[in-house]
C-alpha cells in the first residue's frame, strides 16, 4: 500500500475489462507496499477457505465445494489493510493532540495502522492516554450506571461483527434495558428488510448460488459489483455465456457490468479476452426504477389482457397468482391508474426501452433479480423493493428454483448481525425467547435507529454512546450535525480495529477500545477459538483468523463487550466470563434463542457451513395474509421530496453519493477509482459535458455544492474539481463519506428511515475555499 500523499491528478477512459490484469496489478501492489507481503500472502490464500477465516470484504457467498483460490481485488485490500504491522499506539497518541489529528483526511488516519491498546481521553491536554482494561471498563459501567434512564445510551453496531459479539452485545444492552440499536445496516439494506418483511415474510434474500446456475435472466439494478461485490461478476459472466439474459438498470455505464477477465484463469489472462457482461443496458433516472417496474408491469398487463382476449398463453402465472398470494386485484388496479407519462417523466427512460426490458423479463424462464444500494438509499426504495417483488409475483418467480430475489448485502457480517438481534425493533418472539432462555425482561420499547440516535445525542436525550466497530462520525448523514451530535457525549466509546474520525468527536469522557480483527487469531482460556458469521445468501460458516495479533493490548469483541457487561451488570444474569473463555458457551444459547440455529456447534463442522433455511422456498409465506403479498403503491407525485419544493429554489443538478474503486466505505485504501478513470483525487464530481456547459462551468475548475432543503440551514462542500462523465443529463455523483455534508438528516426513506444518499438536489457555485468539509473536522 502506498503511503498518503496526493498523487498525479489525472482522469483518462478505462478501457480494460474489469478485474482481470488491472486487478492482478493492483493486488500485487497492496502486497508489495505492504509491510508484512509474506504473511499477507498465506492470510489471503486462507480466505474463504475451510479453516481459514472470512473475508472481512463484503457479503457475497461462496460456491460451495468448488476448492478453488476464494478472493478478489478488494477482499485483498481488506485483509492487507487490517493486517498491517504499524502501530497507533501509546507513543501515537501523545505525538499528536486530537485537535491535529482531526486536521488530517480519514485516508491518513486509517493509515497510520493498528490500534494497539486502550486509550482515555484526556480532556485537559486534548490527548489521548493509556488506560488499563478494567479502569475502561469501570467508567463504562459508571456512566452507564448514573443514566436517568437505560434509553439514555446508544449502541451503534457496524457489520462487521461476529454473531457471536452481536449476540453477546444485544444480551448486554437488552438486559442493561434497551433496544436503542442504531446500526449499518439502518444506512444500507434497511429497505431491503423492511420491503421484503412485509412481501414475503421473510427480511432476507431468497436465492442460493444454485439458484444463480439455473436462472434464465438476472436483473442487477442500482449495483456496482465490479467494484463492491467482485466475486459476483463470475456467476453474471457464467450467465450470459450460456446465453442467460443479464439486465442492467444503472445511471452509469459501470465498468464491472460490462466486461470482465477472470484474474485466476491465466488462459483468458494471456489473450487479453474479455467476456461481456450484460446482454441488456438501461440507464434510469436517479429514483426513477419505481417508474421503470410500474412500465414493465403494465406492458405484462397489456399482454396479458390480450393473450386472455385470444385465449392465448398469457405471462402471469395465474396458478401461482391464484394460490399463493394476496393483494393481486388491488395491484392491477394501481397498475390502471398509473399513469403512462408519469412512467415516462419519472423513469428517464424512454417507452421503447421499458417495454423491451418487460420483454426480456417475460421471455425468461427463472429470474433472479439482485440490487443494492442505487435502489436502497432512495425516498422509495421500500416501494421499490415491493414493485421488484410484484413483478417476481405475477411470473411466479419465488420460491422456484432459479428465480427469486437478492438484495445483496455490504458488510460481511451485516445480515448476520440483524439475525443475531441487532434490531431496534426486534420480534416480540426472540425477546420472548431470550426471556426464557435468560431469565430476565428484556425491554419491548422500540428503540433508536441512526437518524433518532444522532437526533437524541443532538438533543442531548441521549448521553452516552457505543460503537461496536464501525465509524459513525463519517458513514451518517448531515456531518456537520452529526459531528456535534457525537462531541455533546458524556461518553464516547469505540471499539475499533483503526483510527477513524469517529475518535475524534469528543470533548468530554472518551475510550477508544482496540479489537482483534477477522485476521487475527483470537485465543481464549479455553484456546484458539472461532467466530461465525452468514453471508448473503444465508449460508453460517466459521471463521478462524490466521494472523499473530500485534499487540496484548488488542483484544476480540467477545471479550471487550463480556468486559463492558460485567462492569455494568455484574453476573447476575449472565456468566459474562464463562461466555467470554468459550465462545461454544455463546454459541449454545444462540442455539436455544434463534431459530435456525439448532444444533449449531455440530452442524458448523460440515465444510462451507450450513444453511439457514428460508420459509419462502418452500412457499410458506410468513406474512399477514399468510401469502405473498402484491403490496401496491401509487407513483410518487414528484421525486424531488416535498422539503425541496417548497424551498423554493432551484437545484442545478441531482447528486448520488457512491464508492470509488479504492475504499471500503469510510475507509479510503487509496486515491484512485481505476474503472472510472480517476487517479490521485477524491474530490471530484462527475458531471455531463451538456450540463457543464448549461450550468457556465469548466471542466476541471472548482465548484462548491450546496444541498437544497427547506428548514434554512445551509449545508455545503468546497472545493470539488468538476469531471466531464458520461453520466445521463441532469444527475451528478461524487464520492461518499466527502459529500455526506450534503445529506440532510430529515432526508430519509419512506417506512425505512434510510438517508438518502442518492438523490441530493444541490446547487453549483464557483468554489469557496479548497477543503470538503469532511477532511477539515466539526
Ligand atoms: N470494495 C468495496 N466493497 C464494498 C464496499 C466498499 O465500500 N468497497 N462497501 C460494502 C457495502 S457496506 C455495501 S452496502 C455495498 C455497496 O455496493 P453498491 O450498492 O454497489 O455501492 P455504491 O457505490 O453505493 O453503488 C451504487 C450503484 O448504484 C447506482 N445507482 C445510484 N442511484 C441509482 C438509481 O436511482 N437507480 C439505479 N438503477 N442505480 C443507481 C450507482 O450508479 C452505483 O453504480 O458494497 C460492499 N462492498
Ligand atoms: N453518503 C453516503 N453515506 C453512506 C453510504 C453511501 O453510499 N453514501 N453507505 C452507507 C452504508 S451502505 C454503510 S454499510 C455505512 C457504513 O458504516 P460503518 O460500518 O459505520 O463504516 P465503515 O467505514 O465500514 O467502518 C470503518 C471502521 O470500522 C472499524 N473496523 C474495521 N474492522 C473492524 C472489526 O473487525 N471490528 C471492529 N470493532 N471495528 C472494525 C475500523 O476502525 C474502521 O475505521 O455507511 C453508510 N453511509
Ligand atoms: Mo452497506
Amino acid at each position: 500500500m502506498s503511503t498518503p500523499k496526493a498523487g498525479r491528478e489525472k482522469f483518462k477512459r478505462y478501457t480494460g475489462p474489469a478485474a482481470g490484469w488491472g486487478a492482478l496489478h493492483s493486488v500485487t501492489n497492496a502486497w508489495l507496499g505492504s509491510s508484512q507481503p509474506i504473511k499477507n500472502i498465506r492470510a489471503l490464500l486462507k480466505a474463504n477457505q475451510h479453516g481459514g477465516f472470512d473475508c472481512p470484504g463484503c457479503a457475497w457467498g461462496e460456491e460451495p465445494g468448488t476448492g478453488r483460490v476464494k478472493f478478489c481485488e478488494n477482499g485483498a485490500k481488506a485483509v492487507n489493510w487490517e493486517a498491517t504491522s504499524r502501530k497507533v499506539d501509546a507513543d501515537f497518541f501523545a505525538r499528536h493532540s486530537v485537535a491535529q489529528l482531526r486536521r488530517q483526511t480519514d485516508y491518513w488516519l486509517e493509515y497510520q495502522g493498528r490500534l494497539t491498546e486502550p486509550m482515555r481521553y484526556d480532556r485537559d491536554s486534548d490527548h489521548y492516554v493509556p488506560i488499563s482494561w478494567d479502569d475502561a471498563f469501570a467508567l463504562i459501567g459508571q456512566h452507564l450506571n448514573a443514566l436517568d434512564s437505560p434509553g439514555e445510551a446508544e449502541f451503534y453496531t457496524s457489520g462487521r461483527a461476529s454473531n457471536e459479539a452481536a449476540f453477546l452485545y444485544q444480551l448486554f444492552v437488552r438486559i442493561f434495558g434497551t433496544n436503542n440499536f442504531p446500526d449499518c445496516s439502518n444506512m444500507c439494506h434497511e429497505a431491503s428488510g423492511v420491503a421484503l418483511g412485509a412481501s414475503l415474510g421473510t427480511g432476507k434474500g431468497t436465492v442460493t448460488f444454485a439458484d444463480f446456475e439455473q436462472a434464465d435472466a438476472i436483473f442487477v439494478l442500482g449495483q456496482n459489483p465490479g467494484t463492491n461485490h467482485p466475486r459476483m461478476l463470475e456467476p453474471l459472466r457464467d450467465a450470459v455465456s450460456r446465453g442467460a439474459q443479464v439486465v442492467c438498470f444503472n445511471p452509469l455505464k459501470e465498468r464491472g457490468l460490462e466486461r470482465f477477465q477472470h484474474p485466476q484463469s491465466m488462459a483468458r489472462m494471456l489473450s487479453n479476452s474479455a467476456d461481456a457482461m450484460h446482454t441488456a443496458y438501461f440507464r434510469p433516472a436517479l429514483g426513477g426504477d419505481l417508474a421503470v417496474l410500474r412500465g414493465m408491469a403494465k406492458y405484462m398487463l397489456q399482454w396479458q389482457r390480450e393473450a386472455q382476449r385470444y385465449r392465448l398463453e398469457g405471462v402471469f402465472d395465474e396458478a401461482f397468482i391464484l394460490s399463493q398470494t394476496s393483494g393481486f386485484q388491488d395491484y392491477i388496479a394501481v397498475l390502471d391508474t398509473t399513469d403512462w407519462a408519469d412512467v415516462v417523466a419519472q423513469s428517464g427512460l424512454r417507452l421503447d426501452e421499458i417495454e423491451q426490458a418487460a420483454r426480456l423479463f417475460c421471455d425468461a424462464g427463472n429470474t433472479i433479480f439482485c440490487w443494492a444500494m442505487g435502489i436502497t438509499q432512495h425516498h422509495h426504495g421500500v416501494a421499490t423493493i415491493q414493485e421488484i417483488v410484484n413483478l417476481q409475483l405475477l411470473r411466479g418467480n419465488i420460491g422456484r428454483a432459479g428465480s427469486g430475489v437478492c438484495p445483496v448485502r455490504g458488510h460481511s457480517n451485516v445480515q448476520g448481525d440483524r439475525t443475531m438481534g441487532i434490531d431496534e425493533r426486534p420480534s416480540p418472539a426472540f425477546l420472548d425467547r431470550l426471556q426464557e432462555y435468560f431469565g430476565f425482561s428484556p425491554p419491548r420499547k422500540p428503540g433508536h435507529n441512526t437518524v433518532e440516535a444522532i437526533k437524541a445525542l443532538l438533543e442531548g436525550r441521549a448521553k452516552v454512546f457505543i460503537g461496536l466497530g464501525g465509524n459513525f462520525a463519517q458513514a451518517t448523514p448531515d456531518s456537520r450535525v452529526t459531528h456535534a451530535a457525537l462531541s455533546r457525549c458524556a461518553l464516547n466509546v469505540q471499539i475499533s480495529t483503526k483510527l477513524n474520525r469517529s475518535h475524534l468527536m469528543v470533548s468530554n469522557d472518551a475510550l477508544i477500545l482496540p479489537c482483534l480483527g477477522r485476521t487475527d487469531i483470537d485465543r481464549q482460556a479455553s484456546g484458539h477459538q472461532c467466530v461465525t458469521v452468514e453471508d448473503s445468501f444465508s449460508m453460517v460458516h466459521a471463521s478462524f483468523g490466521q494472523l499473530e495479533p500485534l499487540s496484548e493490548g488488542m483484544k476480540s469483541e467477545p471479550w471487550i463487550i463480556a468486559g463492558m457487561a460485567r462492569a455494568t451488570l455484574g453476573d447476575r444474569i449472565v456468566d459474562w466470563q464463562a461466555m467470554r473463555d468459550d465462545y461454544r458457551t455463546i454459541r449454545a444459547a444462540i442455539s436455544a434463542c434463534v431459530p435456525g440455529f439448532e444444533h449449531f456447534e455440530q452442524r458448523l463442522q460440515s465444510p462451507g457451513g450450513f444453511h439457514l433455511a428460508n420459509t419462502v422456498a418452500t412457499r410458506c409465506w410468513r406474512t399477514d395474509s399468510g401469502k405473498a403479498r402484491f403490496i401496491a403503491s401509487d407513483l410518487p407525485a414528484d421525486l424531488l421530496p416535498e422539503a425541496v419544493r417548497s424551498s423554493g429554489e432551484k437545484h442545478d443538478l441531482i447528486l448520488q453519493s457512491l464508492r470509488s474503486h479504492d475504499q471500503y466505505n469510510t475507509t479510503i485504501y487509496g486515491l484512485d477509482d481505476r474503472y472510472r478513470g480517476v487517479t490521485g483525487q477524491r474530490d471530484i464530481v462527475f458531471v455531463n459535458q451538456h450540463d457543464i456547459d448549461r450550468l457556465g462551468l469548466i471542466a476541471g475548475a472548482k465548484i462548491d455544492m450546496v444541498s437544497i432543503w427547506n428548514d434554512g440551514v445551509e449545508r455545503r462542500v468546497r472545493g470539488f474539481r468538476v469531471l466531464p462523465y458520461d453520466i445521463p443529463l441532469g444527475q451528478a455523483a461524487a464520492y461518499y463519506p466527502e459529500v455526506n455534508p450534503l445529506v440532510p438528516l430529515d432526508s430519509y426513506g419512506v417506512g425505512s428511515s434510510t438517508p438518502v444518499s442518492k438523490y441530493i438536489p444541490i446547487r453549483v457555485e464557483p468554489s469557496q475555499g479548497d477543503a470538503p468539509l469532511a477532511f477539515s473536522g466539526a
